[in-house]
């Protein structure tokens, strides 16, 4: 009994920042089984039972305005729509009320925002401008219970030092600030239709550094939808839209230069990619 007195006082006085923790009398330590130090839940682990997550964030990029839809039907269930969203810092992130499920808010869990009073108008919007990075959860609170959860991440975008390349491929969530390098073959493969961007609607990899004379072969997987590859602006890609297995293009680059290009449909979800020619 002594030894386990003693350790509760160790844990006790470990938990605090004070030094004065050894004054507990035995009978205190000895009831005082209270709160272990608990650790936080993990943004995953408190999103698990968010409605409409598929446990990948819509990733936006810089510049973008994006609006999170507030009393979405999703999985059975009302929902934040998109649930949980990447953003740089310097962002305005706008939450619009649908009107469906009745009273709504928008209420961040520790604090710094907070929409005010429930409303059902269709119409309500709140808006939050986000400068610092961090997990930001939040919750309507009539409905938090029954899973209606959203995260606003914000966070600095991948960077890979080529500025164009990072600033077009900030929105692909597949994207992490790497370029592959392939400058040592004559063909580097993209594959159109991978996963990533909340769907089958990524290229892989997003962004590619080769020699100039090298091929790249895009290939379909056949998966989420027609895509097709088009340069930004007067770039040189421009394929068909096509859906089937197994489809390809190619483009042959002969000069030095940083090309960018995206999947046109599935643009806005950050269906993007890039070829950097040395
Ligand atoms: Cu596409």
């Amino acid at each position: 009994m002594t030894a386990l007195a003693a350790t509760a006082g160790c844990v006790s006085s470990g938990s605090s920042s004070e030094p004065a923790a050894e004054t507990a009398t035995p009978t205190e330590t000895a009831t005082s089984t209270e709160t272990p130090e608990s650790t936080p839940e993990s943004l995953d682990d408190w999103l698990d039972d968010a409605n409409g997550y598929d446990g990948e964030p819509r990733r936006l990029g810089p510049q973008t305005r994006p609006t999170v839809m507030v009393g979405e039907e999703m999985d059975g269930g009302l929902a934040f729509d998109p649930p949980v969203i990447e953003v740089p810092p310097g962002t305005l992130v706008r939450w619009d009320w649908t009107g469906h499920g009745g009273q709504q808010n928008v209420v961040a869990l520790d604090g710094p925002f907070d929409s005010g009073r429930t409303n059902a108008q269709p119409g309500t919007g709140y808006r939050y401008f986000f400068e610092e990075t961090g997990e930001y959860r939040y919750v309507s609170e009539p409905h938090r219970d029954d899973g209606m959860k959203g995260a606003i991440i914000v966070k600095e975008p991948p960077s890979s030092g080529n500025t164009k390349v990072d600033e077009w491929l900030a929105a692909a969530s597949n994207f992490d600030g790497t370029i592959v390098d392939r400058t040592d073959t004559d063909t580097a493969t993209v594959t159109a239709g991978a996963e990533g961007n909340g769907g089958k609607f990524a290229f892989d990899p997003p962004a590619v550094e080769i020699s100039t004379e090298t091929t790249v072969r895009w290939e379909w997987t056949g998966h989420g939808g027609p895509h097709n590859v088009v340069s930004k602006g007067d770039g040189p890609l421009g394929s068909e839209l096509v859906v089937e297995e197994g489809s390809s293009y190619e483009h042959t680059f002969e000069e030095t230069g940083t090309y960018l290009y995206s999947c046109k449909p599935h643009k806005g979800l950050g269906m993007r990619g890039a070829i950097v020619v040395e």
